[in-house]
């Protein structure tokens, strides 16, 4: 029985106990009287408010404030204005007690509300990444705000919104949406020193490099994590001109919604199942992507156009220049955006603005250097390799650019992680050794008969090619299916670039060179570039090479390593492109014809027992869309009948040499 049962039965015995009669008026029955005394009780009891108001206000009050004296952090969310009028919603996070602090601020698509919010806890250490949460503990005011048009901004939302001007009618964009928001944040956030910095991951590290156009006078550092830098070359939406279709997932939630919240729906558990349509164009009016002007915008600029040129973000800095001091951070198996940051640096290194650009290339997927960073895939290391670059290269940068009283600690102009050694390394300039043109240091490793690499070129009387069949109908995968979508809660797409290669080497339409077991190291420090000479029985055709580690057959201290076929870099070309990436052309059937690609950016050191491989297929599914091997003016309108199977030859004699151009450079 519950305290109020309690207290009723008591007055009832009570009311009974005296002579019979309620409150001695002797005007009702005892067991009305009861009743009456019981429902009064609890009408007292329950809904205190009730009796003295007759209303009922519920148990929700109007108003509560979280008890906060425990947090060692406190929270302000604010709408700042922007020159247009648009507000934009910004969660700023202020350690306890800070006065004469930095602000950083990211700007980003992805909620910042969530991203302000990662625990229910009254530490800053659980409510930001670790990232934040240590630079917080350093010192620093975290200010994260939505971009227009997301969460709780308002305005309107643009894919990857480019600067005002021919591809943007309005007169505002990130550089200027940065530029207000620094103003107001230096001007109204009383616990800073003015001083502000910009930082952020992939979409977010876009937005931080999109501050450096126009920059604010407070803004005096910026740190872009991973950024999307140019969609087509080598970022989210191309690699090279091969569309990455399965990022239709990211572009029908990030568009479909202001909050993202409508989620991405197939039928098929596989995505292979799914992507195996007879065009992207008929694929996205399945989905509804077709209603989705990003989308539309994809299907219309397939080539290397105006439209993806003019927002190319490292073309756009290396006209102006920089001048605020920037930390470039790439991630070496970045499934995402492998050719932003390290192609800003190319832009920028040698001084354009005349603030100082440094790059730090870390062994991590996408996003990794904000976590943990102790192994990569298979891979393990010594310690945290993440901690150690946020504590030793991060901190220090920001401290030297946006604290007045800091001691200073030096970091290098590049700090590079060396695979293989794994040992951190500090550079004066990336990379430190280079292919053709670029002086000292490439050495050439030929594909050569009987599945062979070697450095030494074939010989006067080798000749042939190999050859296989890439079929459309049975196209070679990124990785062994069932594949999931990218987004989905138990996929493992951040680690994909690790997968063991060995599921490829033993098709018959991927090709395997290898050399043979190595005696001495071999280090590579800088971009490979493959020159394949090819030829192919359809009018178009892709080119998959594959740069890889191979494992000795034993790893006694990690059993499973042994054999391991371990990429170190990949990437795509779709033939089309091969002389001109604004202009397709048709491939001459039958024809061996040169290809160049440059492949993403190493720091490695192959040990003595591994051996070097290359792999070469033509497809790379579903990541990337099938080439249907037919040449037809927009592949993404291609037709069914479009898809044939075709013969691939790649050539191997002295005359016609395939090789792969290795940045080597001598071991320290
Ligand atoms: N790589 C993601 C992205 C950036 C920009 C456009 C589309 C996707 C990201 O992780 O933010």
């Amino acid at each position: 029985m519950n305290a109020v049962g309690g207290l009723a039965v008591w007055l009832n015995r009570a009311l009974r106990s005296r002579d019979g009669r309620c409150g001695g008026r002797g005007t009702m029955r005892p067991g009305n009287c009861l009743r009456a005394v019981t429902i009064a009780c609890l009408a007292v009891l329950h809904w205190p408010a009730a009796g003295a108001q007759g209303a009922d206000p519920g148990d929700i009050p109007d108003t509560f404030a979280v008890a906060t004296d425990a947090f060692d952090y406190s929270k302000r969310e604010v709408m700042i204005p922007m020159r247009d009028g648009v507000r934009l919603h910004t969660v700023i996070v202020i350690p306890k007690g800070a006065h004469d602090c930095p602000i950083l601020l990211d700007r980003t698509p992805y909620d910042a509300k969530k991203a302000t919010a990662r625990a229910d806890s009254g530490h800053v250490a659980a409510v930001l990444i670790p990232t934040y949460a240590e630079l917080a503990a350093a010192g620093y005011i975290v200010a994260i705000q939505d971009v227009r048009g997301k969460h709780g901004s308002e305005g309107v939302y643009v894919m990857n919104r480019p600067l005002s001007g021919p591809l943007n009618p309005t007169s505002t964009d990130h550089s200027t949406d940065a530029y207000d928001t620094i103003d107001w944040l230096a001007k109204n956030v009383a616990e800073s020193n003015g001083r502000i910095g910009t930082i952020g991951t992939s979409y977010d590290g876009f937005t931080a490099l999109m501050s450096l156009v126009n920059p604010h006078p407070a803004l005096k550092a910026v740190v872009p994590i991973n950024p999307m830098v140019d969609g087509w070359r080598g970022d989210d939406w191309f690699h090279n001109g091969a569309f990455r279709e399965q990022m239709a997932d990211y572009i029908y939630r990030q568009t479909a919604s202001k909050s993202s919240q409508l989620p991405w729906w197939s039928n098929r558990y596989d995505d292979y199942e799914n992507f195996m349509h007879s065009s992207a164009e008929r694929f996205g009016a399945t989905q509804g992507l077709d209603q989705l002007p990003f989308w539309r915008r994809l299907i219309d600029h397939p080539a290397y156009d105006e439209f993806w040129k003019a927002q190319a973000v490292d073309r756009i800095l290396a006209e102006r220049g920089v001048s605020v001091a920037t930390l470039l951070v790439h991630s070496l198996w970045d499934q995402e955006d492998i050719y932003g940051a390290p192609a800003v640096y190319r832009a920028l290194r040698d001084g354009a603005g005349g603030a100082p650009v440094h790059l730090v290339l870390g062994p991590w997927y996408h996003t990794q250097s904000n976590g943990n960073g102790a192994a990569l895939g298979p891979i393990r290391f010594d310690g945290d390799t993440s901690y150690w670059f946020r504590r030793n290269v991060l901190l220090p940068f920001l401290d030297a650019q946006l604290k007045t009283n800091a001691p200073r600690r030096e970091i290098a102009p590049v700090t590079a992680f060396e695979t293989g050694t794994n040992e951190w390394r500090r550079y004066d300039r990336w990379p430190i050794s280079c292919s053709k043109g670029c002086g000292a240091g490439s050495r050439a490793l030929y594909l050569r008969a009987g599945f062979r690499l070697s450095f030494d070129p074939p010989a006067a009387a080798e000749t042939g090619f190999d050859e296989y069949v890439s079929d459309p109908a049975k196209p070679v995968t990124y990785r062994i299916p069932p594949i999931r979508p990218l987004r989905a809660a138990d996929s493992t797409w951040r680690e994909w670039l690790l997968d063991d290669q060995r599921f490829a080497s033993s098709r018959p339409d991927v090709l395997a060179y290898s050399t043979d077991t190595l005696t001495e190291p071999v280090r590579i420090s800088g971009q490979p570039v493959a020159h394949l000479v090819a030829s192919t029985s359809g009018t178009d055709s892709d080119w998959v090479v594959k740069l890889i580690d191979v494992y000795p057959d034993e790893v006694p201290t990690q059993p499973e390593l042994g054999g391991y076929q371990l990429a170190l870099s990949m990437d795509i070309l779709r033939g089309r492109y091969r002389d001109d990436p604004s202009h397709p052309m048709p491939v001459s059937s039958g024809k061996a014809t040169p290809y160049l690609l440059t492949l993403p950016n190493v720091n490695h050191v192959f040990l003595p027992g591994h051996r070097i491989m290359i792999q070469i297929q033509s497809s790379w599914f579903p990541l990337y869309d099938r080439n249907p091997q037919t040449y037809v003016g927009n592949i993404f309108r291609a037709a069914p009948s479009d898809y044939v199977k075709a013969t691939q030859r790649v050539y191997r004699s002295l005359r016609q040499p395939s090789f792969v151009e290795l940045p080597v450079a001598p071991m320290p």
